[in-house]
């Protein structure tokens, strides 16, 4: 069961640990790294015992094939990237504890170690399976170093496992004449060993563990744990035929690597280990609370296969909450590193130097904590302008003008006798916010937490001009402002800035600079910044002199948000044209149930041609087909109208499900369905032999 954070005597907190092989981007900010920075600057200021872990994960095919792309050693690829990617973080405040690497000693022996354990436990199972080898580089293969004809475009440069012109998902086995990028040989099947972890046998501790256990997680989270082990774990093999990784540590495996998401988070303990000599007190109590920020293709390593590695090691502590989210996607399409659809984090902090809190401002109140979410340059200068610069920003100003103007730059005594309805409602939202912050923050909603301190801020805006303390003022040459008016203008300004010293604390684990901009301006210490201190009204003595107004946020002009849209447009290659060796994410399709052979050998799929097609009425995703299937003439429905044009597929191969029952669609009996494979952008394909057969024939 959940335990409340009062049980707790730690918290360890990691964020995802990114591939070395590429620059960061701001999907990888606001999926993890922003979350997870909110959460533990807060951590801190309530004066808990935190720690933040994370590094580069510099092993796997990710790193080999950047390696072969830029033709130069994995080591130069990791070296580049790892150095690259700290500075980003460092630069946008990723206030890590450690930012480490996985190619260091420390891990490398503690990954081996780990790994050691299980094998020695007997825990894993050793099996001989077919992979793709070459000959002449004398190394087996990756799916992603074979290429070959695309079966379906006839792209003479496709992949193993997917073709970068027609989008389709590959398997080495149906390329034609496949190759070794290594050396050009052709891949033969040759037997290898790897060790399995029988994941099936944790599956009703998992159940046990998340179905029942943690029902608290984020619905987008529990919902993939929950899919996975409805349908059932199987084993994964834990090590690889790579030169490039941990070696696995046992006799006569030269050429034999851990498996990249075997060792990656163990990284986590590696991390801390070099940390801290009290490293085990974090992974190894009970009350540790430990926490993984990560992005939602990683859901399924980080609760199900890491924590049962955990619990097949023993004497861990399991992640009591992963608030994975989901993907911010740029300007309406998803991220794609190889088309360089990205927005890049060193080129925004070169872009615009001195707003790296405006882009965390974005990226925390545009979080795509429950579902996708959209980051467009507009809506990014939107929210800096109109609610950053106009609502908080404004704010603050506002109150360092008006006390310089009316009460000398001083902090002004508060009347407490004349405190009226407005003036004690705006204390107690003051008193509210920090309970309603935390609350928040506890339970992983940031954007909610940001939106109440920006409506904080809001509320302090529509005080200021409820009380207009600049209309009490004396304007006149010569005249005094009265005493029972200096009296309001006072307690006005007195909690205007008491609010402002409020706000410094609640925005400073969201925009730590501006915070400090803001102690800068008080001229008060970092120790202000204490959590405790929130909901108070006395945090800045009565008589203090503060600094004259300096602006916190600036305006982002139409010219620099029209320039990056063109930059973002200009730098983009279109879908697949660019055949790069990039990375294919590692986004693992959720498997579907078992069957058994009988439900297959159910479906009747024949070879067909399509004789003629049209559009039907009124139905803008529908087309009407006419398919030969040799021995009759079908006339089948399909809604693939907003992919091809109908004179386009005439005289296409297709295979047809020939014995679905009929059904009516538009007033159109539909007998039976094409198949169609779709790739991950939403493009579809057509399913066909890889070579043209007569119509009718068997598909099985
Ligand atoms: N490097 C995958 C990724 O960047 C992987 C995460 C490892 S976390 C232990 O999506
Ligand atoms: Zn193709």
């Amino acid at each position: 069961m959940e335990q409340k954070m009062k049980d707790y005597k730690r918290i360890l907190v990691s964020a995802a640990l990114p591939y070395a092989n590429g620059p960061l981007h701001i999907g990888h900010l606001s999926g993890c790294y922003i979350p997870a920075d909110i959460y533990v600057r807060y951590q801190r200021a309530q004066k808990r015992d935190i720690k933040f872990v994370g590094g580069s994960d510099e092993h796997g095919v990710p790193i080999t094939i950047r390696a072969m792309k830029e033709g130069i050693t994995p080591q130069q690829v990791v070296d580049k990237y790892h150095a690259l990617i700290k500075e980003s973080l460092e630069q946008m405040g990723i206030s890590f504890d450690i930012y480490s690497r996985t190619s260091n000693k420390v891990h490398h022996e503690t990954a081996s170690a780990f790994f050691k354990k299980l094998y020695d436990e007997g825990l894993f199972e050793e099996k001989e399976t077919e992979q793709f080898y070459d000959e002449k580089a004398k190394t087996f293969l990756a799916d992603r170093y074979i290429v070959g004809t695309c079966p379906i475009c006839g792209n003479p440069n496709a992949y193993g496992d997917q073709c970068e012109r027609c989008g389709s998902s590959l398997s080495p086995e149906i390329l034609i004449n496949p190759r070794s990028t290594l050396s050009d040989a052709v891949p033969v099947k040759r037997k290898t060993t790897h060790w399995y972890f029988p994941l099936q046998q944790y599956e009703s501790w998992l159940k046990e563990w998340i179905i029942e256990g943690h029902k608290e997680w984020k619905n987008n989270v529990y919902g993939q744990c929950k899919s996975w082990l409805d349908n059932g774990l199987q084993s994964r093999a834990m090590t690889r035929d790579s030169n490039w990784g941990i070696k696995v540590p046992l006799p006569n495996t030269e050429g034999k690597v851990l498996y990249v998401w075997f060792d990656a988070p163990i990284g986590y303990i590696s991390a801390t280990k070099e940390l801290t000599p009290d490293w085990a007190d974090y992974w190894c109590r009970e009350d540790t609370k430990l926490v993984h920020f990560i992005g939602k293709d990683n859901i399924v390593f980080h609760c199900i296969i890491f924590p049962a590695m955990l619990k097949a090691h023993g004497n861990f502590v399991l992640p009591d909450n992963v608030p994975a989210n989901e993907f911010l996607n740029i300007e309406g399409e998803k991220v794609s590193t190889s088309r360089n659809w990205a927005v890049w984090v060193d080129e925004y902090v070169k872009d615009f130097p001195g707003c790296e809190d405006a882009l965390r401002y974005v990226l925390c109140a545009n979080a795509p904590e429950t579902k996708d979410n959209d980051f467009t340059w507009k809506d990014f200068q939107e929210r800096n302008n109109s609610e950053l610069v106009a609502i908080f920003g404004n704010f603050v100003n506002r109150a360092f003008v008006l006390m310089h103007k009316l009460c000398n730059g001083k902090v002004p005594p508060l009347h407490n006798e004349i405190l009226d309805t407005t003036d004690k409602a705006i204390i107690r939202d003051i008193e509210d916010a920090k309970t309603k912050v935390e609350n928040l923050l506890e339970e992983y909603k940031f954007r909610e937490a940001l939106f109440e301190v920006i409506d904080l801020s809001r509320k302090g805006n529509k005080y200021l001009q409820e009380k207009e303390p600049w209309k009490k003022a004396a304007n006149k040459p010569g005249a005094i402002t009265s005493i029972d008016d200096q009296k309001q203008i006072d307690n006005c300004l007195h909690i205007c800035l008491q609010l402002t010293a409020n706000l410094a604390i609640l925005i400073n684990p969201f925009l730590p600079n501006t915070a400090k901009k803001m102690l800068h301006l008080m001229k008060v210490v970092d120790k202000i910044l204490d959590w405790q201190n929130a909901g108070k009204l006395k945090l800045l003595s009565v008589g203090y002199s503060l600094r004259p107004p300096e602006l916190l946020f600036r305006k982002i002009e139409d010219a620099e948000i029209a320039a990056q849209v063109e930059k973002l447009h200009k730098n983009a290659t279109k879908p697949n044209q660019n055949s790069t060796v990039e990375e294919k994410k590692t986004v693992v399709e959720e498997p579907k149930a078992e069957i058994q052979y009988d439900d297959f050998a159910k479906l009747d799929l024949r070879t067909g041609k399509i004789l003629a097609a049209e559009k039907v009425e009124k139905a803008d995703k529908l087309l009407k087909l006419e398919i030969d299937l040799g021995t009759e003439k079908r006339i089948i429905v399909s809604g693939i109208a907003l992919h091809f044009k109908p004179e386009e597929i005439i005289g296409k191969q297709v295979v047809v499900v020939a014995n679905l029952a009929p059904r009516k669609m538009r007033g159109i009996e539909s007998n039976g369905m094409i198949l169609m494979a779709e790739n991950s952008e939403g493009k579809l394909f057509f399913v066909n032999p890889d070579n043209e057969i007569e119509a009718g024939a068997t598909v099985s």
